[in-house]
């Protein structure tokens, strides 16, 4: 038993590399084959990135951002034993809607994948008038029921927490405008019924540090931790050459998810392998789902890696909250309940 402790059932088959001996400045380690969904991976399909994935069954299942070879994103299905090596499908999900029709976004992209109570949700952006949140249920990842789009334009980077606070569904989200927007905070909306959303509460601003001084927008689905919600999220800097994505990490409090504990000054991943600095974007670390074992403190991060590939990266549990807490550095409006 670790220090700090994580909720949720065990999942023994999780990915996993220990740290290699002698790396410097690695609170998060790269799985040593990355990258484990290569391009032109599936027909029609040019690039998967940005994808998150659950345990399901004896192994993993997944939703996978695919960029057409038309230069369309639309959500795609995969499964794996060892969540490393996967099925993915060729076609995309089919969405409907609740009397069982035919309702597809026009597209979709980075979906994130959450389990609150034996049901599982997709998020994920699409076209609603402009750029704003899509989000769908399944039991079986059989038949995927859209429910109400949560958000009126413009917003993106939307997640779940994987359970109820104080009785109300709670969702991140990084309200935006029509563009490649050069700002965003990520917000919190609480709904009785995954319907009506609202109780909005601002969470945390871009950073002062340069790799998150743009703009941020959360990544993972938060994991539940003695110290609070973990969060890996992304943070982004503008250069010369354009955005740099990287990864950054913060723990937020358990019952009021819109106070942040602590946020690392450092960021925690950022681009410096070929296959994060080369490829369709260059320069992009694009957290989108994160497993946790908690028996062992075992986590494993799925990030996209320059607009071009999917990636494994690795932490545990005791080493990131002691290193996200050594290096924490919260500002007034991280630690305010976020209501003005
Ligand atoms: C963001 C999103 C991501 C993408 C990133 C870098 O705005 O569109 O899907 O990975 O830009 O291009």
């Amino acid at each position: 038993m670790g220090k700090y402790t994580a909720a949720g059932p065990a999942v023994k088959h999780i990915p996993w590399q220990e740290k290699p001996a002698g790396l410097v400045n690695a609170p998060v380690w790269r799985y040593n084959e990355n990258p484990v969904i290569k391009r032109n991976p599936v027909e029609n399909v040019a690039r998967i990135f940005n994808s998150a994935v659950l345990p399901f069954g004896d192994g993993f299942i997944g939703v996978f951002r695919g960029e057409q070879t038309d230069g369309v994103p639309y959500i795609y299905l995969g499964t794996s034993g060892d969540g490393i090596r996967w099925d993915i499908s060729k076609d995309k999900i089919k969405f409907s809607d609740s009397d069982g029709r035919p309702a597809m976004p026009l597209y979709a992209y980075d979906p994130r994948l959450v389990k609150i109570d034996g049901t599982y949700y997709i998020i994920w952006c699409q076209d609603f008038y402009g750029a704003s949140i899509g989000i769908a249920e399944t039991k079986d990842f059989k038949t995927f029921t859209r429910l109400e789009n949560p958000f009126i334009p413009f917003n993106r980077n939307a997640v779940l927490f994987p359970r109820k606070i104080n009785g109300q569904f709670v969702m991140l989200s990084r309200p935006s405008d029509s563009g490649h927007t050069p700002f965003g905070d990520i917000f919190l909306s609480e709904s009785p019924d995954m319907v009506y959303w609202g109780r909005h509460r601002h969470v945390m601003s871009k950073g002062k540090e340069w790799w998150e001084s743009l703009k941020i927008g959360s990544g993972a689905a938060p994991i539940e931790t003695s110290e609070g919600w973990l969060l890996f999220y992304h943070g982004v800097s503008g250069t010369c050459n354009g955005y740099v994505y990287s990864i950054g990490g913060a723990i937020l409090d358990t019952d009021n998810p819109s106070i942040v504990k602590y946020r690392c000054k450092n960021f925690l991943l950022t681009p410096q392998e070929w296959y994060e600095e080369r490829g369709f974007v260059p320069n992009v670390c694009f957290p989108c789902a994160a497993l946790v074992d908690p028996p062992s403190g075992k986590i494993a991060i799925y990030y996209g890696a320059a607009d071009s590939y999917v990636c494994l990266a690795f932490t545990n549990l005791d080493y990131i909250i002691d290193y996200i807490k050594g290096n924490s550095d919260v500002n007034e409006s991280d630690t305010e309940i976020g209501k003005r």
